[in-house]
């Protein structure tokens, strides 16, 4: 006999969970992996498990095919099955039904197991699951946060078409750093030096002069030399850039932004957030806003002191994060420790109209007013010591009127770790990247 069967002219007809006793005497035709099988008394139970959830499959040995007999013989655990049966309507199924095979199509055997079980118990290193991600993703609470995530990015989309932004793509493959802390990634781009986008910055900022409201979600590279549970070297980032507005409308974006996002995944996720064991309010706006300078006085009172200008390290930002539980931003940070795009503001030219989205201790996005004077950007390059040399097809666009302009960049992956209550950002990340991480 054959081991592996062709797919040949079957195709599904329903998914697991649409087996419910509605359907009894109804024949079926279902596909996944196995999950479970068990033998008690004569009867063998598989469960089978599709995108969708779990199936039961009952065979009674004394009344099954042979074909069917033998097949059993050989499956094993997380080999992919095809099913054509009977609908049986039985309480102890889930979903209250269970289906009474009358063929069985194996269309590939599991060799190995993975180590770790689907349904809980002892989880090995998450290093040990991301090297057979795919599988690992199987897991219910895996397929929920990916689920989730699937709805935010949807929620987003809504949320900046309904209020007319348009999806654009910027290139990965620049010429030019733009935020300046971040280390580059350099590739060789034909017989010259090109770096991997660290954010699509200088480009959205183009991009308002035709079409004035744009957004973009795609990859950002950053060269993170170290380790840590809320960085990766290549994460999905949701930029925003509008033209005639100022970092304060943008605040208010984002935040509008933020409640939509909660709204909508506590209205279509309600399933996967509790079984994430995790429950989100809709944040009251405004989100607060609090200076650079009172966030100095908020450390000061604990006991931490900091020069003015000083850039908020891990430790005291986690210092905060037990103050602020909330979402909260941070505002009109110093000039020199934001990137040469920002704003000074006209007043005080030693702060600049800048933010941060901030939740608890986790840094969400970044954003502020921009630079629109070719002069005063220039100066700001230089002052940074950037060649403006180097940014002449930037510089160039703001001889032809270049307008006040505002936006941000929100790291989906921070925003994820929030939203599903994950403490390590690779448990967000399909195929995450870091220093030492580089396949699958
Ligand atoms: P910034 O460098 O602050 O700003 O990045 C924006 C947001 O991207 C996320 N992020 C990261 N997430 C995980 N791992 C990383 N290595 C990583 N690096 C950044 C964070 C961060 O807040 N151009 C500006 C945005 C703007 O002004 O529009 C920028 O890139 O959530």
């Amino acid at each position: 006999m054959r081991k592996i069967d062709e797919l040949n002219d079957w195709r599904r007809t329903h998914y697991s969970v649409e087996i419910k006793p509605e359907l009894e005497g109804k024949k079926v035709t279902i596909f996944g992996w196995l999950s479970s099988i068990r033998e008690q008394g004569g009867i063998v139970f598989l469960i089978l498990n599709d995108k969708e959830g779990m199936v039961q499959i009952t065979v009674h040995k004394d009344k099954s095919s042979k074909s069917i007999l033998e097949k059993l013989k050989i499956l094993s655990e997380h080999s992919s099955i095809g099913v054509k049966g009977i609908v049986k309507s039985i309480n102890k199924a889930p979903h209250g039904a269970e289906i009474i095979p009358e063929e069985i199509k194996i269309l590939s055997i599991a060799k190995r197991q993975p180590p770790f079980s689907l349904f809980g118990g002892k989880m090995p290193t998450i290093d040990k699951r991301l090297d057979i991600r795919v599988i690992d993703l199987r897991r219910p609470k895996a397929q929920a946060i990916f689920k989730i995530r699937h709805t935010v990015l949807k929620a987003i989309r809504d949320f900046l078409i309904g209020k007319r932004y348009m999806e654009v793509s910027t290139p990965k493959i620049i010429a030019t750093a733009t935020e300046g802390g971040a280390a580059l990634f350099p590739l060789l781009y034909y017989d010259k030096e090109a770096f991997l986008a660290q954010s699509p910055q200088l480009y959205k900022e183009q991009l308002v002069m035709p079409f004035e409201k744009v957004f973009e979600i795609g990859p950002i590279f950053r060269a993170e030399e170290s380790r840590t549970l809320r960085h990766l070297s290549e994460i999905i980032s949701v930029d925003v850039e509008e033209a005639f507005v100022s970092y304060k409308d943008t605040m208010n974006l984002i935040e509008q932004m933020i409640s939509h996002v909660v709204k909508t995944i506590n209205d279509e996720c309600s399933k996967e957030m509790e079984l994430l064991k995790q429950k989100i309010k809709i944040p009251k706006s405004p989100f607060k806003r609090l200076t650079y300078d009172e966030i100095l006085k908020i450390l000061e009172k604990e006991g931490i002191i900091m020069n003015w200008g000083e850039d908020l390290s891990t430790q005291t930002i986690k210092i905060l994060g037990e103050i602020l539980p909330e979402f909260y931003f941070i505002i009109d940070w110093p000039t020199a420790i934001k990137p040469f795009y920002i704003k000074p503001r006209d007043d005080k030219k030693d702060i600049c109209e800048s933010f941060d989205l901030m939740h608890s201790s986790i840094e969400l996005a970044s954003g502020g007013s921009r630079i629109s004077s070719k002069r005063l950007l220039i100066k700001r390059l230089k002052e940074q010591g950037l060649k403006p040399k180097l940014f002449e097809y930037h510089l160039r666009i703001f001889d032809y009127g270049m307008p006040p302009h505002a936006g941000f960049g929100l790291g989906l992956e921070r925003l994820m770790m929030v939203l599903t209550g994950q403490e390590n950002i690779r448990e967000v990340s399909i195929f995450p990247r870091d220093r030492f991480r580089l396949t699958p």
